[in-house]
């Protein structure tokens, strides 16, 4: 890929807005410590034509090295100028935020996750199979430190039957298998080795290992607790960071291998019924726009939706503590249901 990317006339990428031919003709002969270059950060991009974002970085350094493409994509979707600084609050005075819907009405579920890499090692795109397998026992041998209710157990990918892993992913516990827009990236290299999935006998805390970032910790209940699952994420956190060292920059917080996910790489996702405001596609999507929130089907990512349920969650992630995202999606879930309600008395 040395001449400048084809891009369809229907790709609406972030990655076809800012790549120029005279940024790609700047920025292609660079590469990384790692050898990461740029033909390895847009592949997502260019492969997969239908990406809304289409890059990912392999390492630290990609972010500085190709700073002139990722930092208008990085602006464009978090709101985050080049001379702004992140900073991330993990140790928040106590978070205020009541349950947005007490008469569980509307909210199914909750779930907050953060993304977190490994110190001294690439990012997925350009881990070798050695440091992902290094990394895996790494984190796996800390989980093993977690005290009480977040005791639990690993299992890897790699010799789990097909049965209980479908069942992980349709329950909404574990990542789907075979995502092209990570593959494309270099993240689904020696699949299924080196991945997993760790979690509590409640399963309302779990950790994912290797997949589009080294670790997705993750806090998850029935219902719009969000205090609960966010004091039970802080807690995972507070104990995982005692053994292992995360990944940060100074300017962009956590570093993680999409730019959607720098900064608190957090997303406070609810998974809430709408079927009156889902019909009136205009008022969700002008609240959604409103509320910066992010809107996806029921299976994640790229996934369709059933039975009017929307995954709905904090689209903003750097520039903004972790309370601040959680503030985000609290309101807009009062927004929403309000307008639901409305409707519904229409
Ligand atoms: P991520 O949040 O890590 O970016 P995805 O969008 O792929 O990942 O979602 C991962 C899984 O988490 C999917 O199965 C999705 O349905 C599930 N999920 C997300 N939010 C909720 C929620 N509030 N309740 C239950 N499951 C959820
Ligand atoms: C894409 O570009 O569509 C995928 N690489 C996923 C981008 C991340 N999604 C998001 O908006 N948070």
């Amino acid at each position: 890929m040395a001449s400048f990317p084809e891009f369809d006339d229907a790709c609406s990428s972030a990655l076809k807005k800012h790549l120029s031919r005279e940024l790609f003709a700047r920025l292609k002969g660079l590469r990384t410590g790692n050898g990461f270059t740029l033909q390895d950060l847009i592949r997502s991009g260019v492969v997969n034509q239908d990406s809304s974002i289409g890059v990912y970085a392999g390492d630290a350094e990609a972010y500085q090295l190709f700073a002139e493409l990722f930092n208008p994509i990085i602006e464009d979707y978090h709101g985050f100028k080049p001379d702004d600084q992140h900073c991330s609050d993990l140790n928040p005075p106590t978070l205020t935020v009541s349950n947005p819907d007490p008469g569980g009405r509307y909210v199914l579920s909750t779930r907050i996750r953060v993304a977190r890499n490994l110190n001294n090692f690439p990012l997925g795109p350009a881990l070798s199979r050695a440091q992902r397998r290094e990394i895996e026992v790494r984190i796996k041998h800390s989980l093993e430190q977690l005290p009480a209710e977040l005791t639990g157990h690993y299992f890897p990918l790699a010799g789990m039957t097909e049965e209980v892993r479908r069942q992980l992913v349709d329950n909404h516990f574990l990542f789907k298998a075979g995502d092209r827009f990570l593959a494309a990236a270099g993240l689904n290299r020696n699949w299924p080795e080196g991945r997993g999935i760790f979690h509590n006998a409640a399963k309302n805390f779990l950790v994912w290992v290797n997949e589009e970032d080294q670790m997705r910790i993750i806090s998850m209940q029935q219902g719009a607790d969000l205090h609960a699952v966010f004091n039970r994420l802080l807690v995972a956190l507070k104990q995982l960071e005692r053994q292992l060292s995360f990944l940060k920059h100074e300017r962009l917080g956590y570093l993680t291998s999409c730019p959607t996910n720098l900064g608190t790489a957090l997303r406070a996702s609810v998974h809430i019924r709408l079927p009156k405001l889902s019909q009136a596609l205009q008022d969700f999507n002008r609240l959604a726009a409103d509320y910066q929130l992010q809107i996806r089907g029921l299976h994640g990512e790229h996934s369709h939706t059933a039975g009017a349920i929307y995954d709905v969650s904090n689209r903003h992630r750097l520039g903004m503590t972790e309370v601040a995202c959680i503030h985000n999606l609290h309101a807009g879930i009062g927004a929403l249901i309000e307008a639901e309600k409305s409707l519904s008395d229409t």
